[in-house]
């Protein structure tokens, strides 16, 4: 097999809605402008080494089922070149500005502190060679503190305080070379920060050494002058029965309950919203309303499965909203989207990443499209305006001003006779509104 899996395949270029041809874009056109920024500026896609590089087809019942000429993980410092070149050539063929990494996504495989870091700061080096030879940039690194058994109980919130200070060794030097490779972002997945069972677990404590990890990690952001940001990954459950992260609105309570709420921010993924039972676009309107809207992972969920499939994006009319509430929080800063996004375990042909890649991206691009559309015609906003139209005047400033107090609002009810009628929501009309740009 040649070293290199993608000889043959072609860059890929948007070729417009009409095209046939299935190695192209149909509506991701990188410089095309919308609401004033192009649209590589408004998704800032990542193609993330995890499962595009480091999963093997391996499931419970069966085996790895794909043929890559680079070892999905890296035994040397050979292999992980390998990978690396390969995984950059991939990149760059998609035309997308951004990658991500776990520490031991990219690295030759090591099981003493000392090997991580000789083996870690091996291949930063060489990335960094290959950013700067390709233009590349990075938009987050993130350490893998949950598949070596040493934290089969949690990272932080391990009941070993060794355990603790070995993910904060891995941090530190993840965090470190994030920093040197100018990343954008620094992301932490509290993979197996929770509990498999309450019977066994002290859950004030184990928050209490989370709280204490973040802390660490913020006052390490700072002192090494890392401009990016921190951020959380919520996930309810998988590994663990209950994670300790389980939603934005979780972590946004626990960030304020240790002070990192102007810290902190978060890393929604579609599939962790849905496990948790809420929609992708609840999650992210709950993060722009509390200010803590970060990055996405844009890997999807089955609604028939209870677990996380982390499936490329296929449905547009559903990003569609999410789209719409991202644009109107800002868009993303520093964050953007990120495909940590899983190939099916038949989809065994190199070029079945592509197809995988290109239609997710498609996907979002199209979203986007349809989210800018349904700003500019201005009906959906104005109608939710609309509603709360009375907050703007003198009752809602009444209510809303630092001095009323429960009594002064109660007395009007009786002083002007109050008698509010209810008001329709017109649901099904800005249902019918929404289907008109999907
Ligand atoms: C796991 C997951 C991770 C994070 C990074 O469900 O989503 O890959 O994105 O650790
Ligand atoms: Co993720």
């Amino acid at each position: 097999m040649t070293t290199d899996p993608f000889e043959g395949m072609p860059k890929i270029h948007y070729e417009g809605p009409d095209s046939k041809n299935p190695l192209a874009y149909r509506y991701y056109d990188a410089d095309a402008e919308i609401l004033g920024k192009s649209m590589a500026e408004h998704l800032r896609l990542a193609v993330c080494y995890w499962h595009t590089f480091c999963w093997d087809g391996t499931d419970t019942f069966g085996s790895g089922t794909f043929a890559r000429p680079w070892q999905f993980a890296p035994v040397t410092q050979a292999e992980a070149e390998q990978k690396l070149a390969a995984a950059m050539g991939f990149v760059e063929r998609l035309g997308v500005p951004f990658f991500c990494f776990h520490d031991t996504d990219v690295m030759a495989a090591a099981e003493t502190a000392q090997d991580h870091a000789a083996n870690f700061a091996a291949i930063v080096d060489r990335i960094e060679e290959k950013m700067a030879a390709t233009g590349l940039q990075l938009l987050w690194g993130t350490a893998n503190l949950f598949s070596h058994p040493r934290y089969i109980a949690g990272a932080a919130t391990n009941p070993d305080p060794d355990v603790f200070a070995f993910a904060a060794f891995q941090v530190r030097h993840c965090l470190e070379a994030t920093h040197r490779l100018n990343g954008h972002n620094y992301v932490l997945w509290g993979g197996r920060e929770g509990y498999d069972t309450l019977l066994n677990s002290d859950l004030g404590r184990e928050l209490d050494q989370m709280g204490r990890f973040l802390a660490m990690v913020v006052e390490h952001k700072h002192r090494i002058g890392f401009p990016g940001t921190i951020l959380i990954e919520p996930k309810p459950h998988e590994p663990t029965k209950h994670q300790y992260d389980h939603d934005v609105a979780t972590v946004y309570g626990f960030l304020k309950r240790y002070g990192l709420e102007n810290e902190i921010k978060v890393n929604i993924e579609v599939n962790h919203a849905t496990l948790a039972g809420h929609s992708f676009e609840h999650e992210v309107a709950t993060a722009a309303a509390l200010g803590i809207l970060g990055s996405i992972d844009a890997n999807r969920g089955d609604p028939q499965n209870g677990w996380d499939t982390d499936q490329f994006p296929n449905n547009a009319a559903e990003l569609t909203l999410a789209m719409y509430h991202i644009l109107k929080a800002g868009g993303l800063t520093t964050g953007g989207f990120n495909f940590d996004a899983k190939l099916r375990r038949q989809s065994i042909d190199a070029e079945d990443l592509f197809h995988a890649h290109i239609g997710g991206i498609d996907t979002l691009a199209r979203a986007l499209r349809n989210a800018a559309a349904i700003i500019e015609d201005g009906r959906l906003d104005a109608a939710a305006k609309e509603r709360y139209v009375k907050w703007d005047g003198a009752e809602g400033r009444a209510i809303m001003d630092a001095g009323a107090t429960l009594a002064g609002v109660a007395d009007r009810v009786t002083a002007e006779n109050l008698a509010p009628a209810p008001v329709s929501g017109r649901q099904e009309r800005l249902e019918n509104l929404v289907n008109r740009f999907v």
